[in-house]
């Protein structure tokens, strides 16, 4: 089993600003926990992270061969992206939503995800844990699948 994990805008730069937003955790930390979590259950974990939605969107294209499923935290795409929700329909993986942040409890234009009605579920305000929540709901819905 192999799963990608893969982040959008200006989550390459966690850790260094809005710690009392999104933690102190960086991108390697969080990688690095998805691995573990996924590899302590024989699944391996590809990363990736993109400032450019088309990228993500030709990267969903390219790994729907490569992965059985996807953790996603689209940033602020999340909120605006019909293409990034059109691809996620058209990959036909199974993707969880993440956000670190509590995305109901800030600006009203975080709270609307036009990505949700096509992911298989979302973990949204638990920081750092919510990935390997969401590693193991993954591999969990994968399993089941089998
Ligand atoms: O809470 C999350 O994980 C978000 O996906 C983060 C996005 C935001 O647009 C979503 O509404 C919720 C923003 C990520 C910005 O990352 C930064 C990292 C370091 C410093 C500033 C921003």
């Amino acid at each position: 089993m192999q799963i990608l994990l893969a982040h959008g805008p200006n989550l390459n730069l966690l850790g260094e600003r809005k710690p009392e937003i999104y933690g102190t955790t960086t991108l390697l930390d969080i990688e690095a926990d998805v691995a573990a979590a996924a590899n302590a259950r024989g699944a391996a974990v590809l990363c990736y992270q993109t400032n450019h939605e088309g990228a993500l969107i030709d990267a969903l294209h390219h790994y729907r061969r490569v992965v059985d499923g996807v953790i996603l935290n689209a940033g602020a795409w999340t909120h605006t992206s019909v293409a990034l929700r059109d691809a996620i329909e058209a990959v036909q993986l199974p993707v969880v939503e993440v956000h670190l942040s509590n995305t109901h409890r800030r600006e009203g234009f975080r709270h609307r995800s036009l990505i949700a009605g096509v992911c298989i579920g979302q973990v949204t305000g638990l920081g750092r844990d919510g990935y390997t929540a969401a590693a193991n709901l993954l591999l969990d819905y994968l399993e089941a699948r089998r």
